[in-house]
C-alpha cells in the first residue's frame, strides 16, 4: 500500500462542495446592486472599481474564459498597446510594458488578461462564466431592472429541445459591456426602447477620447461601456489598442456610483 498523500476525501464531497458553493453564491447574486455584461477589458476595470468601492457586483460572461479582446492584441498577435494616459492602469494592475514611441506601451496579452482578471476578483467580482445575456427585466417607465440569463450551451442546442427556460437576476444598474455586439443595448433596440447605431471606420485618434467621453446611462437603468458605447452611438472604432476600454470602464463605474447614491 503506498502512502497517502491527500486529505481522505471522495467524489462526494468534491460534487457537494461545487453544488453547495454554486448555489450559495449564486442565490445571494440574484439581487446585487449592479450586472455587468461581458467581461473584457472595460467591464473587468468596471468590475474592480465597483467592488473596490464596496458595490455588490456580478460579471455575466458567456465564454468560459474571461478577458475579452485583451488577450490578442489585434492580428493574432498576442502584444496589446494603450496609449497615454491609461498606462496609469497597467501600473495599478501591476503589469510590465515598454514605451515603443512617446505615448504608446506595449504589453504582453495573457499576461494583461491574468492580472486584470485577478484584479476583478480579489475586489470581490463575483462571476457568471459560461452565462449568455438573454434579455432584460424591465420595471416602471421601462426603467432596466435586471438581466435574463441561460446557460450559454443552451443556445448550441437542436432546435427541437432549445426551450430550457432562462432565468432572471436583479440590479439596480445593468452595465453593458459587451463589446462590438452591444448586446444590451441591441435587445433594447429590438422592444423599440433604443436607437442603437453601428461602429464606424477606424480612426484611433478619434475614437479612444468619444468613448470615454460617451460612457454613461443610455437608457434609464443601462449604462453602455467600452466597445458598446461605439456601436451605440456609431463612433469610430479605434482598433487594437485598449486604453480607451480601460478608461471608459473607469468612467461607467464613476456613472454607476452616481446612480446609485454612493458618490
Ligand atoms: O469584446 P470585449 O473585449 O469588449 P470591450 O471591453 O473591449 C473591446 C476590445 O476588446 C476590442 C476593441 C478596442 O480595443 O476593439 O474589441 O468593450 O469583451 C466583451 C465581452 O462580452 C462578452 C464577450 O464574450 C466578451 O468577453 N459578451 C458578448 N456578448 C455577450 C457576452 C452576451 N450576450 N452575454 C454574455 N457575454
Amino acid at each position: 500500500m503506498t502512502k497517502k498523500i491527500f486529505s481522505a476525501v471522495g467524489e462526494k464531497e468534491v460534487t457537494r462542495a461545487i453544488v453547495g458553493e454554486y448555489a450559495r453564491q449564486f442565490n445571494e447574486y440574484v439581487e446585487s446592486d449592479a450586472v455587468i455584461v461581458g467581461g473584457g477589458p472595460s467591464g473587468l476595470i468596471a468590475g474592480r472599481d465597483l467592488a473596490t468601492a464596496g458595490v455588490k457586483v456580478l460579471v455575466v460572461e458567456r465564454n468560459n474564459y474571461l478577458g475579452g479582446g485583451f488577450w490578442i492584441g489585434g492580428f493574432l498577435l498576442n502584444k496589446i498597446t494603450v496609449r497615454g494616459p491609461a498606462e496609469s492602469i497597467l501600473d495599478e494592475l501591476g503589469v510590465p510594458y515598454t514605451e515603443t514611441t512617446p505615448g504608446l506601451f506595449v504589453a504582453d496579452g495573457p499576461h494583461a488578461c491574468a492580472k486584470l482578471i485577478g484584479a476583478a476578483c480579489d475586489a470581490g467580482v463575483k462571476i457568471l462564466n459560461m452565462t449568455l445575456f438573454d434579455d432584460v427585466v424591465l420595471r416602471e417607465n421601462n426603467r432596466v431592472a435586471g438581466v435574463v440569463i441561460n446557460w450559454t450551451p443552451v443556445s448550441a442546442l437542436p432546435r427541437e429541445i432549445t426551450c430550457v427556460d432562462p432565468v432572471a437576476m436583479e440590479s439596480k444598474v445593468v452595465v453593458d459591456a459587451t463589446g462590438h455586439d452591444a448586446s444590451v443595448a441591441k435587445c433594447l433596440e429590438r422592444r423599440g426602447l433604443l436607437k442603437c447605431s453601428t461602429y464606424g471606420a477606424m480612426w484611433v485618434e478619434r475614437s479612444e477620447d468619444l468613448v470615454v467621453e460617451h460612457t454613461g446611462e443610455a437608457h434609464p437603468g443601462l449604462v453602455v461601456s467600452g466597445m458598446a458605447v461605439s456601436t451605440v452611438y456609431g463612433l469610430p472604432r479605434m482598433g487594437p489598442t485598449f486604453g480607451g476600454m480601460l478608461l471608459s470602464g473607469k468612467r461607467a463605474a464613476e456613472v454607476v456610483l452616481k446612480m446609485l447614491g454612493k458618490k
